[in-house]
C-alpha cells in the first residue's frame, strides 16, 4: 500500500469537499497509453503533426489515421480499480466533482456521472463546416478522414494546441477547484494549461493538495502531498474498494 497520510484520510473520513482533476496516466493501467512518458502516443509521433489544427490542415488522412488507431485501441480498454474508485466515491458523495484531460471515455464506462470533459470526447466526431457534433463509435471508421452528410470534412472532437477548451467545461471546473477542501491531482504530467493551473486554483482557494503519480512533476512542489504509486493502486487504498 502506497503511504497516505492520517490527515488525509482524516479530511475525507470527514466528508470534506472534494474535487479531482485526471490526465493520461489514470488509464494507464487501463492499457492506454500515455502521451509524454517512455512508450507514450507521442515518443515516435510530432506534436505538431497530430495535435495541432495547423498539422490537421496539412495532411487530415494521418491525423484521423493515428486517431482511428486509437479509437481502436481504446475500444479494447476497460476501467481499471481507480476509474471504479473514482466512481464509487462520487456516488456516495453528491459534492464530488471529476475532472478530466482524457478523451477515452473510461470514466464513464466505470460509471462516473457528469465527468467535466476538459479535452473532448475520441468518440464524438465535429463537422469542419457546420461545427457540429455527434457521438460516432464506429471503429474503424468506414472512410479515412470520415465525412459528414453535408460533404465537409468531420475532425475528431478533441481540444487540440491552440483551441480554447469547450464552453463552460473551463468555467465548471475552475469552479469545482475553487470550492473544493481536497484537490487530488491524479496521473497527469501537469504541464498542459489551463488544465494545469486548477490544483494552482485549489490550494490558493485553501484546498489540501494532493499528488498522485508514479513519479514527481512540477505540481509536486505545491502539493501537501505526493503519493508516489500507480493510481489504480492508490485509490482503491485511499477512496475505499
Ligand atoms: C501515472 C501512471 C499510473 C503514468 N498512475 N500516474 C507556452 C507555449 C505554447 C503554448 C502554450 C504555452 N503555455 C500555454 C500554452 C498553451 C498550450 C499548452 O499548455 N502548452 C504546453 C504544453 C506548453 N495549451 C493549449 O493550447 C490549450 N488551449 C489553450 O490554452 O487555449 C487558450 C489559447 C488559445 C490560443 C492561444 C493561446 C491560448 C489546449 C490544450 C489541449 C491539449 N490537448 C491534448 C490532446 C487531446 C486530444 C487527444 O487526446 O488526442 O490533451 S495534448 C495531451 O496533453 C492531451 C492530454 O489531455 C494533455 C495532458 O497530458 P497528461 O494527461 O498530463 O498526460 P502525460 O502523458 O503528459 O502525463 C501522464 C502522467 O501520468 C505522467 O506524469 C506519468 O508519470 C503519470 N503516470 N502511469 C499514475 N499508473
Amino acid at each position: 500500500m502506497a503511504a497516505i497520510s492520517a490527515r488525509l484520510l482524516d479530511l475525507l473520513a470527514r466528508g470534506r469537499r472534494v474535487a479531482a482533476l485526471t490526465g493520461a496516466g489514470m488509464s494507464a493501467e487501463s492499457g492506454v497509453p500515455t502521451f509524454r512518458s517512455a512508450g507514450g502516443f507521442w515518443e515516435n509521433e510530432s506534436l505538431e503533426d497530430l495535435a495541432t489544427p495547423r498539422g490537421f490542415a496539412r495532411d487530415p488522412r494521418r491525423v484521423w489515421a493515428w486517431y482511428d488507431e486509437r479509437r481502436r485501441q481504446i475500444s479494447a480498454c476497460a476501467p481499471n480499480a481507480g476509474h471504479l474508485a473514482l466512481a464509487r466515491f462520487g456516488r456516495d458523495r453528491p459534492g464530488f466533482r471529476l475532472i478530466t484531460q482524457n478523451v477515452d471515455g473510461l470514466h464513464a464506462s466505470a460509471g462516473s456521472a457528469g465527468v467535466i470533459l476538459l479535452h473532448g470526447d475520441l468518440f464524438r466526431v465535429r463537422c469542419t463546416k457546420e461545427g457540429t457534433s455527434r457521438e460516432d463509435r464506429r471503429v474503424p471508421l468506414p472512410e479515412i478522414p470520415p465525412r459528414c452528410a453535408c460533404g465537409a470534412m468531420l475532425r475528431p472532437d478533441v481540444v487540440w494546441f491552440g483551441e480554447v477548451l469547450p464552453e463552460g467545461a473551463m468555467r465548471e471546473a475552475t469552479e469545482a477547484a475553487r470550492r473544493s477542501e481536497v484537490f487530488l491531482s491524479i496521473g497527469t504530467s501537469a504541464v498542459v494549461y489551463p488544465a494545469a493551473a486548477l490544483p494552482e486554483v485549489a490550494k490558493r482557494s485553501g484546498a489540501y493538495l494532493v499528488e498522485i503519480n508514479v513519479e514527481e512533476t512540477p505540481l509536486s512542489p505545491l502539493a501537501d502531498e505526493v503519493i508516489l504509486g500507480p493510481a489504480a493502486q492508490v485509490l482503491p487504498d485511499l477512496l475505499g474498494t
